[in-house]
């Protein structure tokens, strides 16, 4: 029994396994003449035989090497309705320098919707591009890089190219994207933008939709778009906007929001940001800070109170301790943030009102002679004095009350300092 059990061992083709995302099809067992055919997993092509018959002679061997199931650097569709696209070499690390282009062709009439499975490309420099149509319509669908999955794309006409390209250092894992292809009968869902709000449901020809950002973000794009229909083409015109939070700009309005640039994504490196918040000249600002957060020692927010960057610094501020709420002297104040380049914290959001004056203005200083008292609120008083050889014209202290207008002013016109030489010659 047990040499009939080896000779029949000699006669098998030792078993030659199944290649990395691929698997066996078929295998009729391991004997001469026997066959076995291997399949690749979605998303990766078969490279070699895919059958691999056990030879007959002497030895026994395959007659092929086993093949192997790759992720190529770009390919073409036609007619099919469902299919994979892999980043090369998925799930390892993609290489570096590579241009891969992929092209979805579905029967026409229909588009072609892209869910990620998953998604990590280094941010910025390994970019995924998505176009309705070919890349030279220049209808782009989207611009991806990073580790976030992306939303679901969907094209508009029946053709979709994706391009994927990496520059000359740092890889990642890459993507896997599925395809299908699907008839399209209205408008897709515009979405709802991040930081903004949006009213209309309709998707039908003809339908609008309008969107609108919550404070302190600006709307990029218009606010009002429609669905458009062209054959058996639907989409919205123009695209759907977005809310973003600007870098600097005039803020004027009794109250609003600052906000750091992407806030609350981390504000983007190497820039520098003004805002001028101006309120009506019988108000003053009064700034709180919601959230604060930036890089200490190497980015900063710069609050002035006045117009610009020569008016008095009241603080600059960095790190992440929620300072105390600042108020300005007067009806406008400049903010400067300055980001350097690298490090990104997550910014800052403030809220500024417009509050009603209780003090009256710096009254400034007289020429050839000095002021005691620091306060102008109501109540407080300020007093001038001459140096030698000046004589004070006029009453020395003024005090601050609530004037005419209802507002805070100085009880009386600011004194001046004479030269007293001149004042005798004057007087002979
Ligand atoms: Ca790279």
């Amino acid at each position: 029994m047990s040499v009939v059990s080896l000779g029949f061992e000699l006669s098998h083709c030792q078993d030659p396994g199944v290649p990395q995302f691929g698997f066996k099809v078929s295998d009729q067992g391991h004997f001469a003449g026997s066959v076995i055919t291997y399949g690749c997993d979605q998303g990766y092509t078969l490279h070699g035989s895919g059958i691999l018959k056990c030879m007959t002679r002497e030895r026994r061997a395959w007659d092929n090497h086993l093949p192997s199931c790759i992720a190529e650097c770009g390919g073409r569709f036609k007619g099919e309705s469902t299919g994979r696209i892999l980043s090369p070499g998925y799930p390892f690390p993609y290489d570096n320098n590579l241009r891969c282009t992929w092209t979805i062709t579905v029967n026409s009439g229909n588009i072609v919707s892209l869910q990620f499975l998953a998604f990590d490309t280094e941010a910025s420099h390994d970019i995924l591009k998505v176009w309705d149509g070919p890349p030279e319509n220049e209808m782009s669908l989207r611009e991806v890089s990073g580790s976030l999955v992306p939303e679901g794309i969907h094209s508009t006409l029946n053709v979709v190219t994706i391009q994927f390209e990496t520059d000359f250092y740092i890889t990642k894992s890459g993507f896997a994207i599925d395809f299908s292809s699907s008839v399209a009968t209205a408008c897709r869902d515009p979405g709802m933008p991040m930081n903004g709000s949006r009213n209309g449901e309709g998707r039908e020809p003809g339908d609008t939709v309008n969107f609108s950002c919550d404070p302190g973000y600006e709307l990029q794009g218009e606010s009002k778009i429609t669905c458009i229909q062209v054959d058996n083409r639907y989409y919205w015109l123009p695209s759907p906007p977005s809310c973003i939070a600007p870098c600097g700009g005039n803020v004027t309005g009794s109250s609003g929001f600052i906000l750091s640039p992407n806030f609350p994504l981390p504000y983007p490196h190497s820039k520098d940001c003004d805002w001028l918040i101006a309120v009506h000249s019988d108000y003053v600002i009064s700034l709180a800070f919601i959230s604060f957060s930036i890089e200490p020692n190497y980015d900063f927010l710069y609050i002035y109170d006045g117009p610009d960057s020569n008016s008095h610094l009241i603080g600059s501020f960095q790190d992440s301790k929620l300072p105390e709420k600042i108020e300005s002297s007067a009806n406008l104040m400049h903010l400067a943030f300055r980001s350097d380049g690298s490090v990104s914290y997550k910014g800052f959001h403030l809220e500024y009102k417009a509050k009603l004056r209780e003090a009256c203005f710096d009254p400034g200083n007289v020429m050839n002679g000095t002021r005691l008292g620091n306060d102008y609120k109501l109540g407080s008083t300020v007093t001038f004095s001459c140096e030698a050889g000046y004589l004070l014209q006029g009453h020395s202290t003024l005090t601050c009350m609530m004037g005419n207008s209802k507002r805070p002013e100085w009880d009386r016109a600011k004194p001046s300092c004479q030269d007293l030489d001149q004042l005798v010659q004057a007087s002979l």
